[in-house]
């Protein structure tokens, strides 16, 4: 349930999830039902629309009752850390909310009560989804769904701490891609930025120790989430589908063609 999951995030229990960007619920089902804790729908860069986003969190929660399967919870990614994506994203039933580009400890309070509804925040009632699954009490929501503040600006990671400090916010996320930007960087892989990025995950995951919230980040291959694992993460998005896809079409071809 989203409250297990709360309690798991908030107890910096080590979570492995994978990212959805394709809007193909079948096959967020599937993925859903692999063994992995959590999965995110990204609605900001992934092609995912409101639909997208209730079909995938649906598909999820479908991947619960496969025999057998362990099942994960849905979260999304919103669009932007704005009320109105935040309460849509909750309303279709996400566990809780991923948001992007916070800057400061100012925008990580208003990311923070936009999903809270009064006194705790400002959410809208109208859980048409999530009164099913999360329960339509406003304290129990309150209570049971995360969110986790994304780290990826000069901003964010100047003002760390103080994001990190703010009240009813459950972790940070760190965007490597846009945060080797954010450093300097002319791509989001340059390797000349690999010291300064390192340097930042550690100032990220020092500000996430001292408050005692969510460690997370965004890898895309197995070996990175277990090093970040093994470091302190413990919020790590392993890869996701539009990654594998393309990986296993290129091997397969690589093989096919004789290596
Ligand atoms: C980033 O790397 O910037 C992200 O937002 C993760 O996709
Ligand atoms: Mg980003």
């Amino acid at each position: 349930t989203a409250a297990e999951f709360a309690g798991r995030v908030r107890g910096r229990s080590p979570l492995l999830g994978y990212w959805v960007a394709l809007d193909a619920p079948p096959a967020t089902e599937r993925l859903a039902a692999t063994g992995y804790d959590f999965v995110v729908l990204d609605a900001q860069h992934g092609l995912i629309d409101d639909r997208g986003v209730l079909a995938g969190l649906t598909a999820v929660d479908a991947a619960r009752s496969v025999p057998g399967a362990p099942g994960a919870v849905g979260v999304v990614r919103v669009a932007a850390n704005d009320p109105t994506p935040i309460g849509r994203a909750l309303d279709s039933g996400a566990a809780g909310v991923i948001v992007p580009l916070v800057s400061s400890a100012a925008e990580a309070a208003g990311a923070v009560r936009a999903a809270r509804y009064p006194p705790d925040g400002i959410r809208s009632f109208g859980p048409l989804r999530s009164g099913l699954r999360v329960g339509p009490s406003p304290v129990e929501s309150n209570a049971a769904l995360v969110v986790l503040a994304m780290v990826e600006t000069p901003g964010g990671l100047a003002d760390v701490a103080a994001i990190a400090a703010t009240p009813g916010l459950d972790g940070l996320f760190v965007g490597p891609n846009d945060l080797r930007l954010a450093l300097g960087a002319p791509t989001p892989d340059d390797p000349a930025f690999d010291e300064q990025l390192e340097a930042a995950l550690v100032a990220v995951r020092e500000a996430c120790d001292a408050a005692g919230i969510a460690a997370g980040l965004f890898t895309t291959s197995g070996e990175q989430a277990a090093r970040r694992l093994a470091e302190g993460f413990t919020f790590v998005c392993v890869s996701g589908d539009l990654t594998h896809l393309e990986q296993a079409a290129r091997d397969h071809l690589a093989v096919a063609r004789g290596g």
